[in-house]
């Protein structure tokens, strides 16, 4: 058994914007993490992953990098970042700092000097190519919609940006870049950080498919050959972490879209010497049809999670690290997208938890997520703010001349601004987010749904989340255990067990709003570990369940 610290953290990830206001401004800010990090104490994390704080002109909300080693004005000074590493140290909490190093803005004095002229020393790091005739190099489509090719008037050629148009792709196989990235990341490291989550870190190669890409249409399974896991990606990690990663005590995960378990593991096998886990998106992708566009909804299906989940949990049993997560900036919140947040809001955000929790892995919680935190709805367009909501929002209405209300289920269902909304601190105005006008609207569910009243009621969410970090603190089984589905073809039911030298628990999950039966079969209870309803040991081998139950037994 390898044992390691990151293994056996629970990671809280800060979406700075919408955390917590210092001084009025609308805009979450670092002083204002600072004076809520006695909260995350007693939540019991014991690492954050925040996202971008550097300076940016935030066409992506700081996704978009104009200067790698200079914090955003929005929010706060670098003297106020050293002070916010400094308290989480005292606490005993690490800082994982966002690393996103596929691409920087356009605003990035690297580019501006790079789109200067093509013999600028800076030409070569970001991908420029003539076009075709009139056309782009290549008819590839960037993720928040248009062509991933900027045409560039001043020298008459066309930049790759797989976001948005402010958001140009490095060139990684410049080797200048590749130093001068791993220079920036010392920089941080010698300041103390304790590791990275690495932006679409599998999309940095494209050594491999320039030459030829012109099969690529959007939706192409295809594509997503080019574009994703090439064998430069691996070339370029093992040399990061050559260089970097294994001279600090740090941990990494890298954000890994369309990864499979088999790739996973070339990343994450400790004798390969990359990352230490990575983010993969299977499970994010079970309510949509497969290939199709987020926006194309589809009820997830109980057992398409069984299996996806548990074969990532059975493939990265012995080699690599699974990360485990419901949600993040970029998900909807997962009490309304895989529970009942009207009807069984306590009940499905508490059973999701049982979920993932015992699960072995790494897991992650997305602020708001351990009050319950929901879903957005608002009645305009205007009210949103995602780059990727306003694109595909411009592109079904005003290219496609579809109807607002066509478009508008999808996006209250997908949009990445549910996540993004302010974190409900009070019943107060504004969430007690901020005295001034948040830059993006507050749920108005927070005089329902705040941290103040979660801390009052011992029977929240909240205190359940706490419950559930400080019991992977007390049973190694559950860090380390081996993993294994049970009945497998229940219809409304997701068990599992988890074994450790002789100790093992049952995990069962009641994952729908109807009461359901489980059979224990010949399985001997002789503890109740956590469970979200009044519990005691099953008199009989048959247990009911009610809405949304999750229970954890140990057994004899
Ligand atoms: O958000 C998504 C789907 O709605 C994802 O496809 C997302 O774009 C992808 O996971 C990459 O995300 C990361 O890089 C983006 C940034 O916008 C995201 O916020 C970030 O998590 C570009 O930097
Ligand atoms: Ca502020």
């Amino acid at each position: 058994m390898d044992k390691q610290w990151w293994k056996e953290s629970v990671v809280y990830q800060i979406y700075p914007r919408s955390f917590y206001d210092s001084n009025g401004d609308g805009i979450g800010d670092i002083k204002g993490i600072i004076s809520k990090l006695d909260y995350l104490t007693e939540l019991g994390i014991n690492v954050v992953w925040l996202s971008p704080v550097y300076e940016s002109p935030n066409d992506d909300n700081g996704y978009d990098i104009s200067d790698y080693k200079a914090i955003m004005d929005d929010f706060g000074t670098m003297e106020d970042w050293d002070q916010l590493l400094d308290e989480m140290h005292k606490r005993g909490i690490k800082l994982v700092m966002d690393l996103v190093v596929n691409h920087t803005s356009d605003e990035h004095h690297w580019f501006a000097e790079s789109r200067s002229s093509k013999d600028n020393p800076y030409r070569d790091y970001y991908i420029w190519r003539p076009g075709k005739g009139d056309e782009p190099p290549t008819d590839w489509i960037a993720s928040f919609g248009g062509s991933a090719w900027e045409y560039d008037k001043k020298t008459d050629e066309y930049f790759l940006h797989m976001f948005s148009r402010k958001q140009p792709d490095l060139n990684w196989e410049n080797e200048q870049v590749r130093q001068d990235v791993y220079e920036m990341m010392r920089f941080w490291l010698d300041k103390g950080v304790d590791g990275f989550r690495m932006d679409v870190i599998n999309m940095i190669s494209k050594k491999e498919i320039l030459p030829s890409c012109d099969a690529y249409q959007k939706g192409d399974a295809e594509a997503e050959a080019y574009q994703f896991n090439l064998p430069g990606v691996h070339d370029y990690l093992r040399e990061m972490n050559e260089e970097v990663l294994s001279k600090y005590d740090i941990m990494t995960v890298g954000e890994c879209p369309k990864v499979t378990p088999e790739e996973a593991i070339k990343y994450t096998a400790v004798e390969r010497q990359e990352l230490n886990m990575v983010f993969q998106f299977e499970h994010m992708g079970l309510d949509k049809h497969k290939g199709r566009p987020k926006w194309e909804l589809k009820e997830l299906e109980l057992r398409d999670l069984k299996n996806n989940l548990s074969k990532w949990q059975e493939e990265l049993a012995n080699s690599g690290w699974n990360s485990l997560y419901w949600s993040n900036h970029d998900q909807p919140r997962t009490v309304s997208r895989f529970g009942d947040d009207t009807h069984y809001h306590r009940e499905s955000a508490t059973m999701l938890a049982t979920l993932l929790h015992m699960m072995k892995g790494t897991p992650y919680i997305y602020q708001g997520e351990e009050i319950g935190m929901t879903n957005i709805h608002f009645d305009s367009i205007e009210d949103y703010r995602d780059i990727e909501t306003l694109n595909h929002y411009r592109e079904m209405v005003e290219e496609k001349g579809m109807r607002p209300v066509d478009i508008m289920p999808a996006i209250y269902v997908k949009s990445r601004d549910n996540a993004r909304t302010p974190m409900q601190w009070s019943a107060e105005e504004k969430a007690g987010f901020t005295t001034g006008t948040p830059w993006i609207d507050v749920n108005p569910n927070y005089q329902n749904i705040n941290v103040e009243q979660a801390l009052e009621d011992k029977d929240s969410i909240f205190h359940y989340y706490k419950k559930l970090i400080q019991l992977r603190r007390q049973h190694e089984v559950i860090v380390y255990g081996k993993y294994q589905l049970l009945d497998a073809d229940h219809p409304s039911v997701f068990a599992y067990e988890r074994e450790l030298n002789g100790d093992q628990l049952i995990v069962i999950c009641n994952f729908y709003g109807e009461e359901t039966t489980f059979d224990l079969g010949n399985r001997k209870a002789a503890e109740v570990v956590i469970s979200n309803y009044a519990n005691e040991l099953p008199a009989s081998d048959e247990i009911k369940l009610r809405p949304y139950e999750a229970i954890v037994y140990r057994l004899d």
